[in-house]
């Protein structure tokens, strides 16, 4: 029966929503996938709504554990971090060493006018990061620095790549904040990325392919992978392959071809979890978005035999949940979530990040909740704060019109940052829904913001 009831809350909701992009309170850019522990984080940049540019000036993480549902760490590091950059947080990556986060940026260096790589560090993935040197890593006043990614072999050897149109190619010490030597050049040949570089291709040449940015290196059946933006504007996503990094490099072919997305650059990051491998981009898809209003997402994808990729499409729908979430014994971030509407995050040093900017007619939503087999009434119990009049928060089950369980008044609490708890009954429910947050008050201004809630079982 729980099986039944799971097939069609799943049924109910692939029917009124596509899962990509994944997160909508804000644009994010460029996504880089890291596991650590049991659990998924997403790193991104960060396009500024109604940029006409790419106007970028943090970096942000996002975790799950199901693939559904996606908590929001908020910023985890800015430009100001960085005293030598000054612009353009562009395409990050981070990876997990001995217990530390390194966190590989490139931005604009004030020091030599050109973009930078810099590295930061942090305890835990979703930071506190900073600026591990104080310094970039590699600033020579080039523009080429850009898109980072990192890559720790078998070996324990560590490799940076960046660039475009250039590829920089070199291996990190243990420390991961110096090199072993000086980064080289690799050799973008026809053979190796279907063209060579830019620079070098013959006036109206025809080629099969064309390296751009945004490289992500890593490693299958023992070849090293390169996949990057290709094919200039617009990008779409292509790989080559090498028995070492340095190359020779072998032009593999198309991965993403380019599609209607909306944007006009393509960035990627491939990443195997809980036996599903992920193929993460960005697109323009998000309501008010397009070239420089981008938004992760993800595609679920199986290698070939032979470690190759499958032509992987843009899809609305996304990836399956591979877990259901459960209520019960936690408190729940507020700023978890699969989809919304209307409402922003904002971060707050004592209380975390938290959903905010919620007018009437909002809602957020969580995928596949698991209320367990026995139905019980409860409690509801919101953290939330208002320097207005207020309003109500509704939990519905499958749809936003749908059964209400709970419906708990928050009032004025004498500020946007003076929280107060408040709780109301939850009526029984059992199976597992799709969950709604509704909220609902006087139409116009802001409402509250909304922290976190529990749910307890009578
Ligand atoms: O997000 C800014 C730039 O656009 C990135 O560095 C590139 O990879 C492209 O996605």
């Amino acid at each position: 029966m729980r099986m039944i009831i799971a097939a069609a809350a799943l049924a109910a909701s692939a029917c009124a929503f596509g899962e990509n992009p994944i997160v909508h309170t804000w644009f994010t850019t460029d996504p880089a996938p890291m596991v650590s522990g049991d659990r998924l984080y997403v790193y991104t940049g960060h396009d500024d709504d109604g940029a006409d540019f790419f106007w970028m000036n943090e970096w942000r993480v996002y975790s799950t554990d199901d693939m559904a549902n996606w908590t929001d760490h908020g910023t985890i590091i800015d430009l100001g971090d960085f005293t030598w950059a000054d612009d353009r947080a562009w395409a990050p990556q981070a990876v997990e060493r001995d217990g530390k986060f390194y966190f590989y940026v490139p931005a604009h260096s004030s020091l030599t006018g050109g973009m930078a790589i810099g590295v930061a560090v942090a305890d835990n993935p979703t930071g506190p990061f900073r600026d591990a040197l104080g310094k970039p890593l590699f600033d020579d006043g080039s523009w080429d620095n850009i898109d980072p990614t990192v890559f720790i072999d078998d070996d324990g050897q560590a490799y940076l790549a960046w660039g475009n149109p250039t590829i920089h190619m070199a291996r990190l010490n243990d420390d991961m904040v110096s090199f072993k030597e000086d980064p080289v050049l690799l050799d973008i040949t026809e053979e190796g990325f279907g063209a060579p570089m830019l620079r070098d291709q013959k006036v109206k040449g025809k080629y099969k392919d064309c390296y751009t940015e945004g490289p992500w290196l890593t490693k299958r059946n023992g070849r090293y992978q390169l996949l990057y933006a290709a094919g200039g504007i617009p990008e779409h996503i292509s790989y080559s392959e090498a028995a070492s990094p340095f190359g020779p490099w072998k032009y593999k072919g198309i991965i993403m071809p380019n599609q209607d997305t909306g944007s006009f650059t393509n960035h990627c990051g491939v990443v195997d979890y809980k036996g599903h491998s992920y193929f993460f981009y960005h697109t323009g898809k998000l309501p008010g978005g397009g070239g420089f209003g981008r938004s992760v997402a993800v595609e679920e994808f199986e290698y070939g035999k032979d470690g190759s990729f499958p032509t992987i499409m843009a899809t609305d729908k996304g990836v399956e949940p591979i877990g259901v979430y459960s209520p019960y014994g936690r408190r729940n971030q507020a700023e978890t979530m699969a989809s919304s509407h209307g409402v922003k995050t904002e971060p707050n040093a004592k209380t975390g990040v938290y959903v905010s900017e919620v007018h009437n007619g909002d809602w957020t939503r969580l995928r596949n909740v698991d209320f367990g087999s026995e139905a019980k009434a409860g409690k509801l119990k919101v953290k939330a704060a208002s320097a207005l009049q207020g309003g109500v928060i509704e939990l519905r089950a499958d749809s936003i019109g749908g059964r209400l369980v709970a419906s708990v008044s928050v009032p004025d609490t004498g500020g946007w940052e003076e929280w107060g708890e408040f709780v109301a009954e939850a009526a029984p429910i059992s199976g597992v829904h799709d969950v709604y947050f509704v909220f609902k008050g006087m139409k116009g201004p802001k409402l509250f913001n909304f922290d976190w809630w529990e749910l307890k079982r009578d």
